[in-house]
């Protein structure tokens, strides 16, 4: 769907060079055990695997059926997912403690009064005292958050009473980050949980640990860092690169680097330096989420989202690629070793063969970070001329939207209040609210399933909003400024678009921003009349292209959190019956939310009208019509779904 994507792939077929897409091409047919989710290697009696059509194995060596060995895949997903993004909620953690004790370079407290709010709420004394002190406990008692081996997370006494009401009852209510995910672990040992509904409960407890826990930390704490962020314009795709100066792309997750990496490639010497060897001055971009984060809050352009990595290096203009952590492709390094780009890792956890590793530490961050845009800038003169590509397509966005800019943005100048956004949703202006969130994924028609849906929804009246990939796939659509509302958005949507000067597709961060979604829907319940619970709220959430498992644990954590979610691929666990019917109807009546998957956007779409309108009705809210189009949005690319039907 995106002509840069389309030039740059056939750049590098003409260069004979592999991508995901060609790399997909020959997995097909795809492992069918694998993609039903029935084979299991947690003992060596296996490898087993479930016949689920023939006449074969129903059982394995141990005597597991599809149901459970599904579950217990399921379940391993999450807690890979939840500790990934716990694990930077603590990298973050880290880097306060470090900087409140004025061990490190380049870091200081920007967000002065988020700091002070979460001192509040965790119980911090704040009178007579230093702002470092402040900070140094708050560090710690977010710390405290992970290991904690009873009672209940902090932050989840953010949600309304109903939902807390709701975990307890079903021993959902994490007790400590990390303790979920190891239970998790002892679960789906050999011979231990082995009942499908049991393990997917343990996987919701895991899940809102996350939600609720490490992403939340890892949001508030990094607002605390680098200042809460503001709307913000910038510029997304390939065409941001340049051919006349250094080009520095991030790539990866946590912000600690690449906030520093936006003081180093603004510093007057290095820029003098790039002069030096020919180069303009220095450009700065970035790839996944690392880049939602310095967009957010420096509006650093946005090169692209995660399918794209590879052919940011393919245009043959990046000096060097940064990277840290999650969705890092490993076949970038064979990749580097075709044009001149330096693929540099920095994580102690994560390193590539083939690519050379610069360590990067919070306590030596300004000079590490100052060192890389050297090596970039002194990598520059080796650029091949003639194995330069840029593609020219790049669109404007606006960024920076938080649960606490909606206080503003509605309220005018005079209140503070979510009054104004709770009733233009109570008139049936906006029909309701809609995470669009995830990846991308081959299988999918590339950025096509984000867009489409998210065109569909603006179309009928819904206010979307996005993080991650999926909020750069609409960036790159145009679909990110005021003035797409007159183009797309329904005649409610663009009133309140055009009153109050915002896009109808906000982009509120990363994926661990997706923190900022649940508490912009609690402060939603609480600002009353639209019932007392989020799952009593017209709104949803959707991951049409997801791949990873931490978009599994997203998943969990909304839908536990009663928010409606549909996918565009489905779980791995068709193989289980019980286990499918369990997530997709079973847990309405436990959480008061479940999943769907449909890979069709115009019809997940759909799904999701149905679903706000159900949730109007209920509240006795202005009814809203809404006539589906007729027939598919166009056939989905999904090769192994073609060889299943
Ligand atoms: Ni989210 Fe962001 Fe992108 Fe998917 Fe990866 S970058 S953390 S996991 S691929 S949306
Ligand atoms: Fe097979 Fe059971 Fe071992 Fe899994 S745990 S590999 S199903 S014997």
């Amino acid at each position: 769907m995106d002509k840069a994507t389309q030039e740059m792939k056939k750049v590098a077929e003409k260069k004979g060079i592999e991508t995901a897409w060609d790399r997909y091409e020959k997995m097909i047919p795809q492992c069918g055990f694998g993609e039903l989710g029935i084979c299991c290697r947690n003992c060596v009696m296996g490898p087993c695997r479930i016949d689920p059509f023939g006449e074969g194995a129903k059982e394995g060596i141990c005597g597991a059926t599809a149901d459970i060995i599904a579950a217990r895949n399921l379940v391993r997903m999450i807690a890979a997912g939840a500790a990934s993004h716990s694990d930077h909620g603590r990298d973050v953690a880290h880097t306060l403690l470090a900087t409140s004790e004025g061990k490190t370079k380049g870091y200081s407290i920007k967000g002065k009064q988020k700091l002070y709010d979460l001192a509040n709420e965790l119980n911090v004394k704040t009178e007579n005292r230093k702002i470092e002190e402040i900070a140094h406990d708050v560090a710690e008692k977010c710390f405290a958050e992970f290991g904690q081996q009873h009672g209940e997370l902090q932050f989840t006494h953010r949600a309304p009473v109903k939902r807390q009401e709701i975990w307890r009852k079903n021993k959902f209510t994490p007790r400590g980050i990390d303790r979920e995910i190891v239970e998790i672990m002892h679960r789906t040992h050999i011979g231990v949980d082995n009942d499908h509904e049991n393990l997917i409960k343990q996987g919701i407890r895991a899940s809102l640990g996350d939600g609720w826990g490490g992403s939340m930390i890892a949001t508030d704490l990094s607002d605390v860092i680098f200042g809460i962020p503001e709307p913000i314009r910038s510029i997304s795709n390939l065409g941001v690169l340049k051919e006349d100066e250094v080009n520095l792309v991030v790539h990866g997750h946590e912000p600690t680097l690449s906030d520093v990496i936006v003081s180093a490639a603004t510093d007057k010497e290095l820029i003098e330096l790039a002069k030096q060897y020919g180069a303009k001055g220095i450009n700065l971009a970035g790839i996944c989420c690392t880049a939602n984060e310095i967009l957010m809050r420096h509006g650093i352009p946005l090169a692209g989202n995660f399918l794209q990595q590879e052919l940011a290096v393919i245009t043959g203009v990046v000096d060097l690629m940064l990277v840290d952590v999650q969705c890092v492709m490993p076949a970038l390094s064979k990749l580097q070793s075709c044009f001149h780009t330096k693929v540099i890792s920095t994580s102690p956890k994560a390193k590539f063969p083939g690519v050379e590793h610069v360590e990067f530490s919070e306590e030596e961050a300004l000079p590490i970070a100052k060192k890389i845009v050297r090596m970039a800038i002194e990598n520059y003169k080796n650029r091949k001329k003639e194995l330069v590509n840029i593609p020219k397509e790049k669109m404007e966005l606006v960024a920076g939207f938080t649960s606490e800019y909606v206080f503003k943005m509605l309220g005018g100048k005079y209140r503070s209040t979510y009054r104004p956004l709770n009733d233009a949703i109570i008139a049936g202006r906006i029909r309701g609210v809609v995470g669009i969130v995830g990846c991308n994924n081959p299988k999918i028609k590339y950025d096509w399933a984000h867009i489409t849906l998210a065109k569909e929804l603006i179309k009928n009246d819904v206010l979307v909003v996005v993080t991650g990939c999926s909020a750069m796939a609409d960036a790159k659509a145009g679909l990110l400024v005021p003035e797409a509302a007159k183009e797309y958005a329904g005649k409610g949507l663009l009133e309140i678009c055009e009153a109050v000067g915002c896009p109808p597709v906000l982009h509120m961060g990363s994926c661990v921003d997706i923190s900022r979604i649940l508490t912009t829907l609690c402060n939603v319940v609480s600002e009353g009349g639209l019932g007392e619970d989020i799952s009593d709220l017209p709104v949803a959430a959707a991951a049409p292209e997801w791949m990873s498992e931490k978009a599994v644990s997203i998943g969990f954590y909304a839908v536990a959190s009663g928010i409606y979610t549909v996918l565009g691929i489905p779980f791995p666990i068709l193989g289980g019956k019980e286990i499918t019917e369990f997530v997709t109807k079973g847990l309405e009546n436990i959480v008061g939310a479940n999943f769907a998957f449909e890979s069709d956007p115009i019809k997940a779409a759909e799904l999701i009208i149905k679903h706000l309108n159900k949730k109007r009705e209920a509240l006795k809210l202005k009814p809203m019509m809404y006539e589906p189009p007729v027939g598919a949005a166009s056939p989905v690319e999904n090769k192994n779904e073609k060889r299943n039907n």
